[in-house]
């Protein structure tokens, strides 16, 4: 096992990591900016580290004053947490070269399913679900014309370097093809530096279902059931639950077979998500993957009983998974919500100084957060607060409990989107289970 790790992240998920590794009786090297002096992450940890200015691309994402911080401290691990570094693989392939071990895949398997192309060909050959698509990077606009005649309008013009949802393109006529994939080049090379594009068949609002996989170094692979994660507003979720209100154990056997069959396919190691599109006949669409821990992870770990993070870091050792499928259950219902600094209508950022605090708890409540009475909210990063996440035995039992802990929760001084949760936790398509990624756009 590692002597130390660095934590190459900051907020909750740096906090949840220093957990982890201080159970597993790891020693823990924090990195902050200098908006980050005061965050609780720098204190968790044995030893801390300033990597720079506020800016993420001078501090969080300096993959320079990463590398020395470890050397000069000793650590033989980088956690990277999400966001930031997690799914860089000239980081990954940095960490390689100076004989640092990266918590997470290799750069090659990250560089290949970074390509969005390259990741659904990939699932295509190893026989995953995938909606019809172009096959390829398109080369013109003739070409896209073509393949899009065979494939039928609308279809949706997405960036191989994109993901998230980032650089997608809706075209529902040929007459408006040319022009959009142009623009859709032209938005990709801007934003991810490769103006290579496909194009998909349009799937019209559906559900977003993931599963969580855990894959070892020696071959063995296990799928712990997926996470019903529909609710969000321009792809950020707010909202995740598990198991999934849409997914009986039938389908969820299929998903995570095709799961498993992609990570195996691939030699994939560590812990990591496969996303699929579930569309309104219930069929299974691979979407893409992403080869780090989620923001969601908890409530897998509260319906399984497995400790994702420490999973990733065990892995990363060289251990064998102790998991087998046969003996995966899901037991009870998890729902997550985030939340955020922001006003609960407008959803604009409220960074700020928090002046009250009151956390909420009793049975079946966890809470993930890097915040306290007094903290400052710095404007610089994402505005994720707090996980608030509650496990009970049935759907409408969690709900009940996510009622009661948001009732309870108090963040004072700056805005949250606590009121908006419990309008979600009233609203009657919710409590039915009827949530499509379009759900969110009636709270607006
Ligand atoms: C789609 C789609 C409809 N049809 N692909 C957005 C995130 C990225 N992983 C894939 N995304 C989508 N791909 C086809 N062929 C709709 C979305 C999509 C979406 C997916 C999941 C969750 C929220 C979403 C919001 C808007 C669009």
């Amino acid at each position: 096992m590692f002597n130390k790790i660095l934590i190459a992240n900051r907020g909750e998920i740096a906090v949840r990591i220093i957990r982890a590794c201080k159970e597993l009786g790891i020693r823990t090297l924090a990195v902050y900016s200098e908006a980050d002096k005061d965050a609780l992450h720098t204190r968790f940890a044995d030893g801390a580290i300033c990597i720079g200015p506020p800016k993420s691309s001078e501090s969080y994402l300096n993959i320079t004053s990463l590398i020395s911080a470890m050397e000069v401290a000793d650590a033989e691990a980088v956690h990277p947490g999400y966001g930031f570094l997690a799914e860089n693989a000239e980081f990954a392939e940095a960490c390689e070269t100076c004989g640092i071990k990266f918590i997470g895949p290799t750069s090659a398997t990250m560089r290949l399913m970074g390509n969005k192309v390259q990741a659904k060909k990939t699932a295509e050959e190893l026989k995953v679900p995938v909606l019809p698509w172009s096959n390829r990077a398109l080369s013109d606009e003739k070409d896209a014309i073509e393949v899009s005649k065979k494939i039928g309008f609308p279809v949706l013009i997405k960036a191989a370097s994109g993901g998230g949802g980032r650089g997608m393109k809706l075209v529902h006529t040929q007459a408006s093809l040319a022009s959009a994939f142009n623009m859709a080049k032209t938005e990709a090379l801007s934003a991810f530096g490769d103006a290579e594009v496909f194009i998909e068949r349009y799937c019209e609002l559906p559900r977003h279902i993931e599963i969580q996989v855990v894959a070892d170094q020696h071959g063995n692979v296990v799928h712990l059931g997926e996470r019903e994660c529909s609710i969000q507003r321009r792809h950020q979720k707010i909202l995740e639950e598990s198991p999934s209100p849409q997914v009986d154990a039938r389908l969820r056997q299929k998903m995570g077979e095709a799961a498993v069959r992609l990570v195996k396919g691939i030699n994939y190691t560590n812990v990591g998500t496969i996303e699929f599109l579930l569309d309104k006949g219930k069929n299974f669409h691979f979407m893409e993957m992403n080869t780090r821990v989620q923001v969601e992870h908890p409530v897998t770990e509260l319906v399984t009983g497995v400790d994702l993070v420490k999973e990733q870091i065990r892995i990363a050792a060289g251990q064998r998974l102790t998991l087998k499928q046969k003996n995966i259950a899901l037991t009870g219902h998890s729902i997550e919500c985030r939340i955020n600094a922001e006003d609960p209508r407008t959803f604009v950022p409220s960074p700020g100084k928090i002046t009250e605090l009151v956390w909420p708890g009793g049975p079946g409540v966890r809470i993930d957060s890097h915040i306290y009475c007094g903290y400052n909210v710095p404007p610089y990063y994402d505005n994720l607060l707090a996980k608030l996440i509650v496990h009970a035995e049935t759907r409408a039992e969690a709900i009940a409990r996510m009622t009661r802990a948001l009732e309870e929760f108090h963040i004072g001084g700056i805005k949250t989107n606590i009121p908006l949760h419990l309008r979600i936790m009233k609203d009657h398509d919710f409590i039915a289970g009827k949530t499509d990624i379009n759900f969110l756009s009636r709270f607006t």
